[in-house]
């Protein structure tokens, strides 16, 4: 039998063949694979260690923080810490990014993040994620963020659900790693995944229906309706964790959608954020195959103005997001 592959072999093996590499693009991989398992660890014994429930806080956009969105933000920014490989960490549950730059006056990167995705999912032992995206540091400056989606040198995220996994992109295709917990290392599972061209499914909170735009009741009401040659409709495939209903979709092909809603707050009335969700997960999916698209434009092309800007998304395989942005333009 072959030997596993764990993600630092994989890793170095892949810098290798990337000309002029120096290695701390990996580095910073391998940090983001350790806080991920610290992470596991906290959310695996949250129900015995008091961990559950609210912080008693908000976020910068009013949303309650819960205890594991702290702690995750916490585990992320002291990976960073040492190493000299981060100028500027930013996450979704903070207002100003975390600035390494005294530390790390020579680093060439800076991360985003969403550490704990999902959240609503935590006190329920549900599916969780934690997002992230690469970007070069250019003046160590909030405007090195502020760049369109195409400048993400790496994205990806951790799922946390039977098994922890993670998928990441350096932009040479989508690679999966599962956590083997009897060793503690990322094992390769499948590298180069593509997404299925067409899916089954489609993944809405359809509560929102009454607060969206006309177009996008039509989509959701295609989906729903038989195929007049085949008869076949779309399942619905929602978990309230864009990374596990995204993860799906990466798997099997489908559509997750967060449209522009009238009752949302923010930019173009979209829920999720442009740098911490949208872009890195946008990166994953085009490099599978499939497409992320706000209804009217490319997400990766989207320069957001601030740093917690949000935006409508709809993410997945090629045929479905095509088709909602024929429905979208409608609108
Ligand atoms: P959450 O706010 O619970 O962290 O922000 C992301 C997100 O979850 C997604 O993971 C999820 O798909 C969506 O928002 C859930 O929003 P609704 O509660 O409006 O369905």
């Amino acid at each position: 039998m072959p030997a596993a592959i764990t993600l630092d072999r994989f890793i170095l093996e892949q810098q290798r063949s990337a000309a002029g590499s120096t290695g701390e693009l990996s580095l910073l991989l391998v940090r983001l694979g350790v806080a991920a398992k610290r992470i596991a660890d906290a959310l695996a014994r949250a129900g015995l260690t008091g961990s559950l429930g609210s912080a008693g806080s908000a976020n910068v956009q009013g949303e309650e923080q819960k205890k594991l969105d702290v702690l995750a933000n916490e585990i992320l920014i002291e990976a960073f810490d040492y190493g000299g490989l981060v100028s500027l960490a930013a996450s979704e549950e903070m207002e100003h990014p975390h600035s390494y730059e005294a530390k790390s006056p020579e680093a060439r990167y800076a991360v985003l993040f969403d550490p704990m995705d999902g959240s609503s999912n935590i006190d329920v032992n549900g599916t969780l994620g934690t997002i992230f995206s690469i970007r070069r540091r250019h003046d160590g400056t909030v405007a090195d963020l502020l760049r369109a989606g195409t400048e993400q040198v790496a994205a990806g995220y951790f799922l946390f659900g039977p098994a922890v996994l993670l998928v990441y992109t350096c932009g040479d295709g989508v690679h999966l790693f599962a956590l083997d917990p009897s060793i503690g290392e990322f094992l390769l599972v499948r590298r180069e995944v593509r997404m299925p061209e067409r899916g089954k499914g489609y993944a809405v909170n359809e509560g929102r229906a009454h607060a969206w735009a006309p177009g996008v009741r039509a989509f959701v009401e295609q989906l729903k309706t038989p195929d007049p040659k085949t008869g076949r409709v779309y399942s619905t495939r929602y978990s309230a964790s864009l990374v596990g209903d995204v993860h799906r979709f990466l798997l099997e092909g489908g559509i997750y959608l967060y449209p522009a809603d009238a009752g949302a707050k923010g930019d173009g009335g979209g829920k999720l954020r442009v740098l911490y969700e949208c872009q890195p997960l946008a990166f994953v999916v085009e490099q599978a195959g499939g497409r992320a698209s706000t209804g009217r434009r490319r997400v990766l092309d989207v320069v957001p103005a601030s740093l917690h800007e949000r935006m409508p998304l709809a993410i997945g395989s090629r045929a479905e997001v095509e088709l909602f942005q024929t429905y979208a333009a409608r609108a």
